[in-house]
């Protein structure tokens, strides 16, 4: 398929991103919506664990004590129920060569798996993978995730659509800025205490979002995290996957055909 090639060219700066120096350019503009300052947060790493080295990964989450994994790319988008300490792929789901997968989320014991540009979402059953539904929406999709109400989506541009999860009807959406900037390139999604944390598409930044006004509350710069994971600079090969263990409290990130997986912690910068 043509999809498979049509990521716009990028400049070679793809993997410097220029998420954080912008939110602080950003910090100079006078909003009252928004904070004046949006704070950039370094990591540590906690653990690594080995991935899939073949697994493009456009959606990853936690749930009952294990990962669950969406991968994209023609012929290589699947489902998959994940084991963190090996890595190994306990179950999956191939979906048809004709869909590039994308975000993965969880909802009522069933998971929930988008595509980039074919308008159409796929239901699985949790437990046996089967697909039991699907469903259209307008627009591109490629992160989603849930804030326990509605499913939160989004489409590579700096909108976030909330989904009725039941109709899939969108009910409202929110543009994401700093300082009144848009944020765009919104990819992998993940709720997280009460925020929407979003991957931002071929760059190494995390931005923390404000569901109720769409600013941007902090940035978490993870330059450096790819080559601890063994991958150079590449603007395919990046960052992109974030998984929340609520229970556990553990914040899980890995990329496209990372051979890690990490859990970090956010460090404040002075
Ligand atoms: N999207 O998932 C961000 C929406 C699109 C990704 C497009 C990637 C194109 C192919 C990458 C080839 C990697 C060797
Ligand atoms: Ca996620």
């Amino acid at each position: 398929s043509a999809d498979d090639t049509d990521a716009a060219p990028r400049a070679e700066t793809a993997v410097a991103t220029p998420a954080p120096a912008d939110a602080q350019a950003a910090n100079t503009a006078s909003d009252p919506a928004e904070p004046a300052d949006i704070p950039i947060y370094g990591y540590s790493i906690v653990n690594t664990y080995p991935h899939d080295q073949g697994a493009f990964t456009q959606g990853l989450l936690w749930k009952d004590g294990h990962l669950y994994e969406s991968t994209g790319r023609n012929g290589e988008s699947t489902v998959r129920k994940v084991d963190l300490e090996t890595g190994e792929v306990l179950q999956r789901h191939d979906v048809p060569f004709e869909y590039f997968g994308e975000g993965l989320v969880d909802w009522n014991g069933q998971l929930i798996n988008l595509t980039w540009r074919a308008g159409k979402a796929f239901v699985l059953d949790q437990e046996t993978f089967e697909v039991e539904g699907e469903f259209t929406y307008p627009g591109e999709g490629w992160g989603i995730t849930s804030n326990g109400a509605q499913l939160i989506m989004s489409d590579g541009s700096d909108r976030l659509r909330f989904l009725d999860p039941e109709t899939f009807e969108e009910v409202s959406s929110l543009r994401v800025t700093a300082r009144g900037q848009p944020v765009g390139r919104l990819n992998e999604l993940e709720w997280i205490e009460g925020e929407i944390w979003a991957n931002v598409w071929q760059s190494n930044a995390i931005v923390r979002i404000d569901p109720a006004t769409g600013g941007v509350t902090g940035v978490i710069d993870l330059t450096g995290l790819s080559q601890m994971a063994g991958i150079g600079p590449s603007r395919d090969f990046v960052l992109n996957g974030i998984a929340w263990d609520k229970d556990g409290g553990r914040l899980f990130v890995t990329g496209k055909y990372w051979p890690a997986l990490f859990e970090i912690e956010l460090a404040e910068r002075p």
